[in-house]
């Protein structure tokens, strides 16, 4: 079976198969980069079954950063060979491991696939794709059930014990913007709890996850227990969510396309959902707080990984007492840039440049805009002041590095969370005050699934992760993903 097939492997007994890859190569960054760029299906890489390919794109410089990735089309049949990694605990383990020893190469190819500047993508695309692999390892031996005292059916008696079991085979579709980060966020949670997966990179970011692909076989994770299908998001990953086998979809992406996945999902087989959606985050900013560190994690919140964050701070509300040095700080650092321009990817140069251009018809009620020409609100950072409620900016994501800045009366504290939360989504927030009492009473009335109290964008392993509302529901990260992969049984015995 194949834990003994696991083991001989381990042992280096397993000469069985030799893995056959196809690498596209590359010299960049002072390295050549191995890029797998076949569909990895039932522990190999093979061509599409129809033959079909694609480049993909370094949205950076719009070079290509690789030469035909596979594109999988609607076909394919998947085994629920559902193991439980329990028994397998060193294998995620190891895979953090090798995934760490091969973070230089990761972080390249994520690099020029995502547009990602590299450091960055070493830091934060990478480094916590690894810690989230160590995280969710520990876990793989502490999924435990409870025993649950119920009414005896005298003279004789009662005991129910529930168990955690495994969905069986789980489907993963994920966006762009973080390409390796959220295949180890849904995928990590979605092995220690024993599932099998299938999981669709977006079709414009596949490589990091081939790669990924190519080192779960090193740290021998059994054939079939994950599969890596790029393609589109109208064949492949609606194919996952008709898909009869499929038991479970974890969705990352935007709002419409998950009510679309939702609905499938609910028509096909009633298949298990969790939805990470889009988002317009508060940031309400009293003048009571650290400037210096309100001014730093304001724009953190807004330009990180160049606003394509999908917990960015959409739309930050100032206490008018400090409202206009706030402006005035910002501004002195967006203008003259003191930092190189923003490298925007093309994503997001077209998802923010037509919201840009619906700006600019629907809203003509502007008193002040920082913008300058056109470019500059292509090439980088930019920053609406007096922006009102009713605005298309006040009320959609930008997705692009865009700071939305409106002021609110000194003192109206329920005033300002009325504001930020008349929104339908409900991903984060935050408040930066120095007051403990002011930032409890709005962390408590602020709807959404995270909240940061005088800090932003600090995500972590152990922390869950989700929105309210339209942003969705289901949490990656924490104790809590764990449960978006895994079914309760209750065993009742009498005896
Ligand atoms: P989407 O257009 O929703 O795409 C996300 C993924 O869904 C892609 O892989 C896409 O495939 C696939 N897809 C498209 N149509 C599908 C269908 N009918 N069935 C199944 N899958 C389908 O999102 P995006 O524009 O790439 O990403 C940006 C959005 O994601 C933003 O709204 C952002 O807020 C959100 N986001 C949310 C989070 C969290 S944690 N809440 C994190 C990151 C991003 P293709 O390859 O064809 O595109």
């Amino acid at each position: 079976d194949f834990i003994q097939m696991f083991v001989r492997r381990l042992r280096g007994e397993d000469q069985e198969e030799e893995m056959v890859i196809d690498y596209a190569t590359k010299d960049v960054n002072n390295m050549t980069v191995k890029m797998p760029w076949q569909c990895f299906i039932n522990g190999k890489f093979e061509d599409a079954e129809n033959g079909k390919t694609a480049n993909t794109i370094n949205p950076a410089d719009g070079s290509v950063s690789c030469n035909g990735t596979c594109l999988y089309n609607c076909q394919w049949t998947l085994e629920p060979t559902s193991i439980s990694l329990v028994v397998l605990l060193s294998l995620p383990t190891r895979l953090a491991d090798l995934m760490e020893e091969h973070q230089e190469e990761l972080a390249t190819i994520e690099s020029i696939d995502s547009g990602a500047v590299y450091t960055l993508a070493l830091k934060t695309h990478v480094g916590m794709s690894i810690q989230t692999f160590r995280y969710f390892a520990g876990w793989c031996d502490k999924i435990q059930g409870k025993t649950i005292p119920i009414n005896q059916a005298r003279p004789n008696r009662n005991l129910t014990f529930t168990k955690k079991e495994p969905l069986g085979v789980c489907a993963i579709v994920i966006p762009w913007n973080y390409p390796l980060m959220m295949l180890a966020w849904k995928s990590a949670a979605c092995l220690a709890a024993g599932n099998t997966l299938v999981l669709k990179p977006a079709q414009v970011t596949p490589l990091s996850a081939l790669k990924f692909a190519e080192l779960t076989v090193m740290a021998g994770i059994p054939k079939g227990v994950i599969n890596i299908v790029p393609g589109s998001g109208g064949m492949v990953g609606q194919r996952m969510s008709d898909h009869p086998d499929i038991r479970k979809l974890g969705f990352t992406g935007s709002t419409p396309i998950g009510k679309q996945i939702m609905k499938s999902c609910a028509l096909s087989n009633l298949k298990k959902v969790s939805l990470e959606l889009g988002g317009k985050s508060p940031l309400i900013i009293f003048s009571d707080c650290d400037m210096d560190k309100a001014v730093r994690m304001g724009m953190s919140s807004v330009f990180f990984n160049k606003g394509e964050n999908c917990i960015a701070a959409g739309r930050l509300f100032v206490e008018e007492s400090i409202h206009d040095e706030y402006i005035r700080r910002v501004v002195s650092i967006l203008n003259p840039p003191t930092t190189a321009p923003l490298s925007i990817t093309m994503h997001s140069y077209q998802s923010s440049y037509s919201r840009i251009t619906c700006v600019k018809i629907k809203s003509s009620c502007f008193s002040r805009i920082h913008i300058q020409y056109l470019a500059d609100v292509i090439a980088g950072p930019t920053l609406f002041t007096d922006v009102e409620d009713h605005m298309f900016i006040a009320k959609e994501e930008s997705f692009g590095p865009i700071m939305v800045v409106s002021r609110f009366k000194d003192g109206d504290i329920d005033g300002v969370l009325n504001r930020a939360n008349d929104t339908e989504f409900g991903l984060a927030s935050g408040v930066f005050t120095r007051d403990i009492n002011k930032a409890m009473y709005v962390s408590e009335r602020l709807d959404a699934g995270t909240v940061f109290v005088n800090t932003y964008n600090k995500t972590d392993v152990a922390s869950p992760f989700g929105g309210f509302k339209q942003s969705g529901f289901g949490k990656d990260l924490g104790e809590d993903a764990l449960n978006e992969y895994l079914r309760t049984k209750a065993v009742t015995v009498e005896y």
